[in-house]
């Protein structure tokens, strides 16, 4: 049995919970899910950030004591996790006596050490984010994050000798190549890191902030809140020594947002080195939500309004549109009319329609128990060309797992939805309700009633780490009991004789009329016929097959997405106008075909370097892929 043990980020208690909060909580409970169904022994953590002058501020600001403020909102916090069905094993409060205990402890063992020394430092300083700035991170003056002015700060402080593990954390990073992962955040610290690190100041004097955890060796200071924050991830185990935190440390992946990148990817493993504790596994990043294309501010009321959508819509309908939107790693817009379109599409179309239809069929046709497959050459044969769903749920497995292992849950979902789409085909295809009718062909009608059945209580399993809601409604009507576990999702499983009740209704259609803009017809009329060309003529057009390796939104384009593709022998940028058919979720992974050999284009200042086919028909845009699988590089003829 394999261990795990995942942190969200602490959130500050002077905002309110929020769209982007939710998301990393999600994200987090989503893959400890996922792993506790896979049988490990998981441990989630999750709390909130309470001391420093942020809070201080906001708690003056609003005539309150900064322990008020924090106990209030830890507790929203708190509310919003119960709300959504987070399932955290531990909740930690940097002001708890359990967390001060073993930042003292730390500090005291690194000032014992020679670790930390007292000097003086001026620097830029941003409130919001409670940290100096370095000139080159500075945009116009202002904080890159709060785009506020940055507030010139000197004073004598205790330090960290940080600088002295820049050479030792550069040669960590890069031979351990998915400490931060997605590579692309790596690439920046690494980048970081090409300028020297300077010592962190991980003190304020008493003067100036009191809210926070007094230095055990100068009782004129506090403790610089990121400094006190990071080790929550080990205060929660009860620090070094204790038996959790010899059990679970070993294994810790953190998941954060973008905007943390720099404290949890440099100062808290040169924190570790110097404490000589091990490192962690993975540091797993994601991007950030945006609203309409723009970049938001921290506190801005529309994500805690995005995050409401919650409750208008259902936990798992804005669980399914949060975690398939956003491609792990990059950032994404968030819409009522995108949530209300997956959830018509991919939820009520294909989800919910497949298990009411599956479960009527059952109930209607075989009086509601499941009936045996026969598995006789007969049957094999009438269903002749009909793709075994046994060999299908084998790869979405597959495919799940590598997802997962990747923090992709994109692709995780993705690869779901392919068997969701294999199975109601394979109702169209074997028609049921016309195999009723004869009584002749009783097999037959048994075998696909079972393999409904049988694909309905694999996704039942399949899906409970993303829709725990609806997976458990989908396990209750095919009698399934019990908590479910990965190793049960295999083919054949599921007993003959099983009960199973009609389940109808598991995400209702919305009318998106009120919230969908009009779709735009693409097609023009289409004019005189164009010339014939000669096979020669053809042959001049290189078409390749080509792997979609990543795909973002052109910034200031409603219509571009660029794309990231391999070739086989290379990798290559591509631009392609489809942002308003598909999002880049959509196209993570997929194989598309494109001509190779176009002259290279700027568009919107992004060199295009090929061009992916399309089709179009009265407003509907389809990028063509390949129907078996073919290498990247593959020539289309
Ligand atoms: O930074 N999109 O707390 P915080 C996606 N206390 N995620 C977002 C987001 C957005 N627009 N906005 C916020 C702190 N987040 C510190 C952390 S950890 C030792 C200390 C999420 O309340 C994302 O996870 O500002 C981001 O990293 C986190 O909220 C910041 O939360």
């Amino acid at each position: 049995m394999a261990t795990f043990y995942l942190t969200t980020p602490i959130y500050y208690v002077n905002d309110r919970p929020h769209l982007g909060h939710a998301y990393t909580t999600i994200v987090a409970d989503a893959m400890t899910r996922y792993r506790r169904l896979a049988g490990d022994e998981v441990r989630m953590l999750t709390g909130t950030d309470e001391h420093g002058e942020k809070i201080a501020q906001a708690a003056a600001k609003a005539g309150m004591t900064p322990q008020a403020m924090a106990d209030q909102n830890s507790a929203a916090f708190r509310e919003t996790w119960r709300a959504l069905g987070i399932q955290y094993d531990d909740y930690i409060r940097t002001t708890e006596d359990r967390h001060k205990t073993v930042v003292r402890a730390m500090l005291q063992k690194l000032w014992d050490t020679g670790e930390i020394y007292l000097g003086t430092y001026g620097g830029h300083y941003c409130f919001g984010c409670e940290r100096f700035y370095t000139e080159k991170e500075i945009v116009d003056g202002k904080c890159p994050d709060h785009l506020r002015p940055l507030e010139w700060i000197e004073e004598q402080n205790y330090f960290f000798k940080m600088s002295k593990y820049q050479a030792w954390l550069v040669d960590y990073i890069e031979h351990h190549p998915d400490f931060i992962r997605p590579e692309r955040y790596r690439n920046e610290v690494l980048g970081f890191l090409r300028d020297p690190l300077q010592d962190l100041s991980i003190s304020r004097p008493k003067t100036r902030v009191e809210w926070g955890i007094e230095l055990p060796f100068d009782d004129k200071y506090v403790t610089y809140v990121w400094f006190d924050a990071l080790l929550n991830y080990v205060s929660a185990l009860g620090g070094p020594g204790d038996e959790r935190f010899e059990k679970f440390w070993p294994h810790v992946q953190h998941v954060t947002g973008k905007d943390i990148l720099k404290p949890h990817a440099i100062y808290w493993p040169c924190m570790l080195k110097a404490a000589e504790l091990p490192l962690y596994q993975h540091l797993n990043v994601h991007g950030y939500w945006t609203l309409g294309g723009h970049k938001i501010s921290k506190s801005i009321g529309n994500l805690v309004e995005a995050l409401a959508l919650k409750e208008k819509y259902s936990n798992d309908a804005f669980r399914y549109f949060v975690l398939r939107e956003m491609s792990f790693g990059l950032d994404a817009d968030f819409s009522e009319e995108g949530l209300v379109g997956r959830l018509n599409a991919d939820l009520a179309n294909d989800l919910g329609n497949l298990v009411s239809r599956a479960t009527t069929l059952i109930v209607n046709c075989a009086g509601g128990t499941v009936p045996p497959p026969h598995e006789s050459a007969a049957v094999f044969a009438a269903l002749r060309g009909v793709p075994s769903l046994a060999q299908v749920f084998e790869k979405t497995r597959t495919d799940v797992a590598r997802a997962m292992d990747a923090f992709a849950f994109h692709r995780a979902l993705a690869a779901i939805w392919e068997f969701v789409g294999a199975v109601n085909r394979y109702v169209d295809s074997t028609q049921p309700w016309a195999l009723a009718k004869e009584p002749e062909r009783r097999a037959q009608l048994d075998t696909v009633l079972y393999s409904l059945a049988e694909s309905l209580r694999l996704l039942g399993v399949a899906l409970a780490p993303f829709l725990p809601d609806s997976a458990l409604k989908i396990r209750q009507a095919l009698g399934q009991t019990g908590d479910p576990k990965l190793s049960d999702a295999t083919w054949g499983g599921l007993k003959a004789g099983t009960p199973v009740q009609k389940l109808s209704g598991l995400f209702p259609r919305i009318d998106d009329k009120k919230t969908a803009p009009a779709a735009a017809a693409t097609t023009k009329p289409v004019g005189e016929d164009p010339p014939r060309i000669t096979v020669a003529d053809f042959g001049t057009i290189e078409l390749r097959v080509a792997e979609v390796l990543a795909a973002e939104p052109v910034p200031k384009s409603k219509k571009l997405l660029k794309l990231t593709v391999d070739l086989g022998t290379e990798q290559r940028t591509v631009v392609a106008g489809i942002a308003e058919h598909y999002a880049p979720a959509d196209l993570d992974g997929k194989k598309v075909v494109i001509v190779a050999n176009l002259e290279p284009a700027k568009l919107m200042g992004v060199e295009s370097n090929g061009m992916v086919l399309a089709g179009s028909a009265d407003g509907t845009l389809a990028v063509l892929t390949v129907d078996r699988d073919l290498p990247p590089g593959a020539k289309v003829r």
